[in-house]
């Protein structure tokens, strides 16, 4: 296993010292210490930002950076790996650190088996060159750094299941909101009637959804695709005029494709309502912080409302619910979840056929 403190040291040795990325749960050991060490950290809304922050570091400082993330983030970094840091383009180099969830003989969930199955393919179709990381890291980034020196190319190195050392995340985010998710998903399924349908976001939030509700066919437990549950949502909603369609997001994931919003708002959609579980955290993978603090959600559609209590939950969303135009709500909760927490039963392909059934009845 490597020590997240000594991996660091080596990258910093060869003025690797500027890390941006978006977290995951592989890398969550790694992810914390440079949280609470590397001067130089970016946690970003999604992987191409990553990749593109690191190619600007480049011009700057003539260094490259280090951008961290997991397997699922190779869609959103294609674009800039291969029309900005490309070597028939820019040519820039940077470090990859790729967290690689459905390493094959390795049990994991459904929406992580095909792309790890394809993450060594898609890295060698796109000529980026990569090795395992091991226990001779020290040689590794050595190579790494030579190879980037030499050839202004990305280099990426892939990190497998238990790699790192725990290391605990001391300037954790500590806000002092009453409520849990899982309490306030509680409160808005009382509230919200068995006829609304939800399209829920990746992580905790689905795996809450699943365990709140016995009866799962007005559900669509979105397993991956972070980020994009709004836009699965607003699909639905414009097929279904008559239809409630609540999406149930993480301020992390409508980070990640924030340009969704406006695009629903321009829709004027009676029946389409957006929930924001908002904890200031990538609460699934490790609690690493996003930038939700520094967002102001009033803008984002004309109807916004903001709770951070049971009270003002329960207060709020009868009208929320009963508005005839799309809305937002922002629910502030704590970060955390039950430990017992479980996972749907059924497969994704078994949730759509339930739900398409739910849907077009
Ligand atoms: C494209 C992509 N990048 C990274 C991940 C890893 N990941 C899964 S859940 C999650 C955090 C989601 O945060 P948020 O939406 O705020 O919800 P929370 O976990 O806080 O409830 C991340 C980063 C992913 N699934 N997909």
């Amino acid at each position: 296993m490597i020590n997240p403190a000594d991996f660091y040291e080596i990258l910093k040795n060869h003025e690797i010292n500027c890390f941006a990325g978006v977290p995951d749960s592989l890398l969550k050991d790694f992810c914390a210490y440079i949280t609470d060490f590397a001067p130089n950290h970016t946690i970003c809304a999604n992987e191409g930002n990553a990749a593109a922050l690191a190619c600007g570091h480049y011009l700057a400082s003539k260094h490259p950076a280090l951008v961290y993330m997991q397997n699922s983030g190779l869609g959103n970094i294609v674009n800039p790996l291969l029309s900005l840091a490309d070597k028939d383009v820019y040519n820039i180099p940077l470090l990859l650190l790729i967290g690689w969830r459905g390493e094959p003989g390795i049990k994991d969930e459904p929406q992580h088996i095909t792309q790890g199955k394809l993450t060594l393919p898609l890295l060698e179709v796109m000529g980026i060159e990569y090795q395992i990381l091991n226990d001779n890291f020290k040689e590794q980034i050595e190579y790494a750094a030579k190879y980037m020196q030499d050839t202004l190319k990305p280099f990426a190195l892939i990190v497998k299941k238990g790699t790192f050392d725990n290391y605990k995340l001391k300037h954790k985010i500590i806000n002092n909101f009453e409520l849990t998710r899982e309490d306030a998903i509680k409160i808005l399924l009382d509230k919200m009637g068995d006829d609304s349908f939800i399209i829920s976001t990746t992580g905790y939030t689905s795996r809450e959804l699943y365990e709140a509700r016995q009866e799962h066919s007005h559900d669509f437990l979105t397993v991956g695709s972070m980020g994009h549950a709004s836009s699965i949502a607003l699909g639905i909603a414009l097929n279904k005029p008559d239809k409630k369609i609540f999406c149930f997001d993480g301020d992390g994931a409508l980070l990640m494709h924030m340009g969704a919003v406006p695009v629903i708002a321009s829709k004027n959609l009676k029946n389409f309502k957006h929930i924001v579980f908002n904890n200031n955290a990538h609460d699934s993978v490790g609690a690493q912080p996003t930038a939700s603090k520094f967002v102001n959600f009033k803008g984002f559609y004309k109807q916004v409302f903001s709770v951070s209590t049971s009270e003002e939950l329960k207060k709020t969303l009868p009208g929320f619910i009963d508005l005839k135009e799309t809305a937002l709500l922002e629910i502030k909760v704590k970060c955390g979840t039950r430990s017992d927490l479980g996972r749907p039963k059924e497969l994704p392909k078994d949730n759509k056929k339930t739900f398409m059934g739910a849907l077009n009845d």
